[in-house]
């Protein structure tokens, strides 16, 4: 006693990489290093957005990108420091950015490069002059050996994708990180530091837990079964207690705390968005797979396995529903009774 416990054997970000990559024989290194440029853009779109009310960056850029969305300035700022970092890995051929129509080839300085990553640089930016916590998500993917080069090597279904994850900007940093086949493992950024630490070693989703996170403003919109599996957890037929709802409007932030804690997290396919909002490479199937690495499950609006869902282009759209084993089965059977 007398003597504060200090953890001096600390898990960083880089030494796990490290870890990781002497477990695979045939490793030669590239991922490992095409993560340390992720997670320095983790870093650096972080330092940004928690500067942003300071050095005048909230606010639109004027500019709109492909989908017509208005872009923040910080929107503008993580796509480039995106770019940057995956630029400068050389270990990136391609990169597709929700801020991007088209896909960004780094031919000319990384022409021999396995990887293509997929990514929303910031997620949820419409919340972002609020303070509320925004995200990164992205998909890894290998290339093929006959890779044409083309937006068609990167249209696969995501149990195809090498790794993926999220960081989320909150109240610290969250960087969770799934690997093809591995556990889910959650990281902090401490910021005296400047390294992300791992705090969160192999995540799993709770089996169950009364927590629902939709926009309920869509409702009218909801088909019918969407409808009744609402109306089940609000008023339960058992005369059991009533689900807690939460919706924060930031997927990175309603999918992090519905990982801890369990639940279900949902934006449905509708009448009036009838391909869905949220987009397959970058935010469906790389949620999809840390949700099923963690024990969960995920499903699009037809009820079939998110990760198995092919995108037709690399901005294609899906319903998702995503959470605890259990609670993702009830929108399922609920769906199969309406047949
Ligand atoms: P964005 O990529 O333009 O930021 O939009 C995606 C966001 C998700 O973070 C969030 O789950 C969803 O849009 C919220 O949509 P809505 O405002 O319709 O509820
Ligand atoms: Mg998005």
């Amino acid at each position: 006693a007398g003597r504060e416990e200090v953890n001096t054997n600390i898990v960083s970000l880089t030494r796990f990489l490290t870890e990781e990559q002497s477990k695979v024989k045939e490793a030669t290194g590239d991922f490992t290093l095409l993560c340390h440029a992720l997670q320095f853009a983790f870093k650096s779109i972080a330092y940004y957005i928690r500067r942003a009310s300071l050095i005048n960056l909230n606010g639109l850029a004027g500019s709109s990108n492909t989908t017509g969305d208005d872009q923040k300035k910080l929107d503008v700022i993580g796509n480039d420091l995106f770019i940057a970092a995956m630029r400068g890995s050389g270990k990136c051929r391609m990169l597709v950015s929700e801020e991007e129509e088209k896909l960004i080839t780094f031919f000319d300085s990384s022409p021999n490069a396995r990887y293509a990553v997929a990514c929303d640089p910031i997620d949820g930016s419409s919340n972002i002059d609020a303070g509320v916590s925004v995200g990164t998500i992205f998909s890894i993917i290998k290339l093929a050996d006959n890779a044409k080069g083309s937006a068609e090597d990167l249209l696969m279904p995501g149990t195809e994708l090498v790794a993926s994850g999220f960081t989320m900007y909150g109240a610290s940093a969250q960087l969770v990180i799934t690997m093809k086949g591995g556990s889910v493992n959650g990281f902090t950024l401490d910021t005296s530091l400047g390294e992300f630490i791992l705090t969160h070693p192999d995540m799993r989703i709770p089996r169950t837990r009364s927590i629902y996170s939709v926009n309920e403003g869509n409702s009218k919109y909801w088909e019918e079964p969407v409808k009744e599996y609402i109306e089940s957890l609000k008023y339960p037929k058992d005369g059991g207690k009533p689900y807690s709802a939460r919706y924060i409007g930031s997927m990175v932030a309603d999918a992090y705390r519905t990982l801890l804690y369990g639940g279900i997290f949902a934006y449905p396919a509708d009448k009036k968005t009838v391909k869905g909002k949220l987009r397959i490479l970058y935010e469906c199937a790389p949620m999809a797979m840390v949700f099923e690495n963690a024990g969960g499950k995920a499903v699009n609006s037809k009820m079939q396995r998110m990760l198995e869902v092919v995108p037709e282009h690399i901005h294609d759209r899906s319903g998702i529903f995503l959470g605890s084993a259990d609670e993702v089965q009830k929108v399922i059977d609920i769906h199969k009774k309406h047949g």
